[in-house]
């Protein structure tokens, strides 16, 4: 999939992982993490064609964060993030179809093509969106904690959010509440070192982000973004800490963003030494490299890329046939209906 300078790299997975995986779980993780990629370049294309409008936020470098992490959730856990949406949404099942559609604003997309790239979501498979309020789905996952834990379900949530995000009021406060009422949910903090354009360390007094659950009496651990197996071991582990009755967790997860923060974004405020830096810690060339330790077939991690290039051509195909929505539409779908 990547340049071989990338698949020569010697990391190994994190300490916390617990090899040995089946080939067709790696096989698995691996092609959710290509079809993300494949997925977010042809939105570029498409995006820098006119054919997809409002912002858009690429998860690019990102996706062993939302891959690893969902992996290891129960289907029952509910996910819910922020607007750089379009990985996790994949990675929560969300089909390539419906995801572009939803891109093209089309009425086969899965908020009806009204929603449009900060506005993924889809109940049925519990991902709760794709929200364009910094900070806002902290305080929503807490609320879907709270009834998971007021209906006595065996359920808990994974609230995905920002470096940036820890400023808000709406963290602070959720965070409070989650710690007062031991509420199931793991808060974790994507951070890729920005917040738009300004570096962690001009807006926030803390830049280890992790310190700041401590003031919750929040347990917490940090992990690799750039290693998948390290992500999804740490919140396995999160996860069973909530399901035993024992309120949040938080997990820090160093990441790296290698697009801008939206479209348009200049990116002048990054030197090439910082990119190249993080490119060579590319977390698609990484597994691939654990795929290749664990003996499978390079023929076999050839043929999911094929697959998820076919995938991709066909959910394109299917977005670019379907119809935008009705005029009337527009009055539809503001409130919930008596
Ligand atoms: C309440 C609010 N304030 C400001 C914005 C504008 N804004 C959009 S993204 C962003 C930066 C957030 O950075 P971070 O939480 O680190 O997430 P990242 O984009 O790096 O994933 C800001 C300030 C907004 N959408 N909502
Ligand atoms: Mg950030």
């Amino acid at each position: 999939m990547l340049p071989t300078s990338t698949l020569s790299s010697s990391a190994a997975p994190g300490s916390n992982s617990k090899p040995p995986h089946s080939h067709l779980e790696l096989l698995e993780l691996y092609r959710q993490m290509v079809l993300i990629r494949l997925f977010e370049e042809k939105c570029e294309e498409l995006y820098q064609k006119g054919k997809i409008g409002g912002f858009m936020h690429l998860y690019i470098g990102q996706e062993a964060v939302g891959v690893g992490a969902v992996a290891a959730r129960q289907p029952q856990d509910s996910v819910i993030t922020g607007y750089r949406d379009h990985g996790i949404a994949l990675a929560a099942g969300m089909t390539a179809r419906v995801a572009m559609a939803e891109m093209l604003g089309r009425v086969t997309g899965c908020s009806k093509g009204k929603g449009g790239s900060m506005h993924l979501a889809d109940i049925n498979l519990k991902f709760w969106g794709g929200h364009a309020i910094v900070g806002a789905q902290i305080a929503l996952a807490a609320g879907l904690a709270w009834a998971d834990k007021f209906q006595r379900r065996d359920a808990a949530t994974l609230c995905f959010f920002g470096d940036g995000a820890t400023n808000i009021s709406y963290f602070h406060e959720a965070l409070n509440l989650a710690a007062v009422w031991q509420l199931p949910v793991v808060f974790i903090c994507e951070n890729n070192k920005y917040g738009m354009w300004t570096p962690i360390e001009k807006v926030s007094a803390v830049t280890e982000i992790r310190r700041k659950a401590s003031a919750y009496a929040i347990p917490s651990d940090v992990a690799d973004g750039m290693d998948l197996l390290d992500v999804r071991a740490k919140t396995a582990a999160a996860l069973e800490h909530c399901r035993a009755g024992h309120g949040p967790y938080f997990l820090e997860v160093i990441t790296y963003r290698f697009r801008g923060h939206s479209m348009g974004d200049q990116r002048a405020y990054r030197t090439p030494d910082e990119i190249r830096k993080w490119q060579a810690e590319d977390p698609i060339g990484k597994f691939e490299k654990v795929l290749l330790d664990a003996g499978v077939a390079p023929a076999d991690i050839d043929k999911v890329d094929d697959d998820v290039k076919a995938v991709m051509a066909d959910a394109v195909a299917f977005a670019e046939a379907s119809p935008f929505p009705d005029d009337s539409e527009i009055w539809t779908n503001i409130y919930i209906e008596p």
